[in-house]
C-alpha cells in the first residue's frame, strides 16, 4: 500500500473530524519520524506537546510494557500495589498534598472546573449553581460540551449547543479585566493556560501570572493552570508557572505526563480542595491504571533525569535567534518560550502557512499551522543543538522556495 492508499482508506472508513497533512506515519523514534514509505522527518508537533521526551523512550516503553503484562485494569473498586507509589511520586513531584488521575487533558480540566465549583460552595459559601468561573478569549482546554461552552472559537462551539452556563470570558493578558470580573463574590475560579498554544503560542507580558495569581488570592478566588500543553519542560521550566514562580491552586497535567505513550493526565491541589470531592463523586474507569501509573512514573524521571527542562530553554532561545536569522517576507513574528514557538507567517502569492508546512513535509520535516496563518514548532525536548541547526535550515530551505 502507498500513502494514498492509506489515506484514502481513513477517509472511507473514519470520521472526517480532522484534516490531517498528507502524510502517512508508521515509525517513530526520539525527535524523528517514518512515514509508510520510508522516509524520514523532522517532528515538530511532538502530538501537540505530549512526545517531549521523544517518540518510543526505552525507559517508558519498557516501564509500559513491564506493567501491561503483570496487571493492566482494576477500576477504582480495589486499590493495587501501584496507584498509591505514583500518587506519592507526582504529588511530591510537584509539590502537592494529592493528585486526582484522569485519562485525557479534557478529562483532566473537566475535573478542575467540578472541584473548583465544588470548593465554591463547600468552602467559599457561594450559593448552590451560581458559580462562575473566568476563562480567556482565544482559551483552548479540550473537546467536551462544558469545556466548548468555555470557548471563543466557533470551530469548537458551534452547533453544538445547548452551552454549560456559569462561564465569564475576558481577554487574555489583561489584569484590568481581570480585577473587575473578581469583584463578583459568586466567582470561584480563574482557568487559564500560562501561555496559549492553541491560539497560537500567544506568551503573556511579564508579571501576567503572578498578578493575576495575586488578585485571585485577593479574591479568594481559585488559580487553576491547564498546564497540559505548557507544563512538563516545554516552555523551558518544569511548569510554565515556574517562570514567574506561581504555584496555582489547582494544576492540570496532561500530554507529555505520559511521553506518548498512554493517556495519562492528572490534577493536583492541596488537601483543603482536592477533599471537597468526596468517594462516589468523581472518577473514571481507567483513571489511575496501573499502566498509566508506571508509564507517568517513567516519563517524570525521564523528564528530570534528562534535564529536558534546561535543553529546552538554552535550545529554545537558540532556536529563535537562528529563526531571526532567515530573511523572507513570510516571516511576520517569531514568538515562543522554551520549545513551544510559532512563526507567524505573511502570506505570499496566494501561499499560507499550509502551503509552507507541505513544502517543509517535502523537505523531511512535519509542522502543522494553527488558526491560518501561525505555524507551531515543538519538536521533542531531546533535540540536540545539532538537530536543531539541521531544522533550521530545511525551514530556511522551504521559504526560499517560495521567494
Ligand atoms: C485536538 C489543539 C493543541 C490543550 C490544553 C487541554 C487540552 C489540550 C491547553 C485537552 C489539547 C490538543 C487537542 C488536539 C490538538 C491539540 C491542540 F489544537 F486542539 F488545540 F495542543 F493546541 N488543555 N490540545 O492544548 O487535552 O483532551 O486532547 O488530551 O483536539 O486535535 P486532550
Amino acid at each position: 500500500m502507498r500513502t494514498q492508499d492509506y489515506i484514502a482508506r481513513e477517509d472511507k472508513f473514519g470520521a472526517h473530524n480532522y484534516h490531517p497533512l498528507p502524510v502517512v506515519l508508521d515509525r517513530g523514534e526520539g525527535v524523528y519520524v517514518w512515514d509508510v514509505e520510508g522516509k524520514k522527518y523532522f517532528d515538530f508537533l511532538s502530538a501537540y506537546s505530549a512526545v517531549n521526551q521523544g517518540h518510543c523512550h526505552p525507559k517508558i516503553i519498557s516501564a509500559m510494557t513491564e506493567q501491561a503484562e503483570k496487571l493492566t485494569l482494576t477500576s477504582r473498586a480495589f486499590y493495587t500495589s501501584v496507584l498509591g507509589e505514583y500518587e506519592e511520586y507526582v504529588s511530591k513531584f510537584f509539590g502537592y498534598d494529592k493528585v486526582l488521575p484522569m485519562n485525557s487533558g479534557a478529562e483532566g480540566d473537566e475535573t478542575a472546573l467540578k472541584l473548583c465549583r465544588k470548593w465554591a460552595y463547600t468552602k467559599k459559601g457561594v450559593p448552590e449553581n451560581e458559580a462562575k468561573i473566568i476563562v480567556c478569549e482565544g482559551n483552548f482546554h479540550g473537546r467536551t460540551i462544558t469545556i466548548i461552552s468555555m470557548s471563543t472559537d466557533p470551530d469548537s462551539y458551534k452547533g453544538f449547543g445547548p452551552y454549560t452556563p456559569g462561564f465569564i470570558t475576558i481577554p487574555y493578558d489583561d489584569l484590568e479585566a481581570l480585577e473587575r470580573e473578581l469583584q463578583d463574590p459568586n466567582v470561584a475560579g480563574f482557568l487559564v493556560e500560562p501561555i496559549q498554544g492553541e491560539a497560537g503560542v500567544y506568551v503573556p507580558s511579564e508579571g501576567y501570572l503572578s498578578k493575576a495569581f495575586e488578585l485571585c488570592r485577593e479574591n479568594n478566588v481559585l488559580f487553576i493552570a491547564d498546564e497540559v500543553q505548557t507544563g512538563l519542560a516545554r516552555t523551558g521550566k518544569l511548569l510554565a508557572c515556574d517562570h514567574e514562580n506561581v504555584r496555582p491552586d489547582i494544576l492540570i497535567l496532561g500530554k507529555a505526563l505520559s511521553g506518548g505513550a498512554y493517556p495519562v493526565s492528572a490534577v493536583l491541589a492541596d488537601d483543603d480542595i482536592m477533599l471537597c470531592i468526596k468517594p462516589g463523586e468523581h472518577g473514571s474507569t481507567y483513571g489511575g491504571n496501573p499502566v498509566a501509573c508506571k508509564v507517568a512514573i517513567a516519563a517524570l524521571d525521564v523528564i528530570r533525569e534528562e534535564k529536558l527542562a534546561e535543553n529546552a530553554e538554552n535550545l529554545g532561545e537558540y532556536f529563535r535567534d537562528e529563526l531571526g536569522k532567515i530573511n523572507s517576507e513570510m516571516v511576520e513574528t517569531i514568538r515562543g518560550k522554551g520549545l513551544l514557538n510559532a512563526i507567524v507567517i505573511r502570506p505570499k502569492g496566494g501561499k499560507t502557512a499550509w502551503d509552507v508546512c507541505v513544502a517543509m513535509k517535502e523537505n523531511g520535516m512535519l509542522a502543522k499551522p494553527t488558526h491560518e496563518h501561525i505555524i507551531r514548532f515543538a519538536p521533542p525536548l531531546v533535540i540536540t543543538k545539532e538537530q536543531i541547526d539541521e531544522s533550521v535550515e530545511i525551514i530556511k530551505k522551504t521559504l526560499a522556495e517560495f521567494e
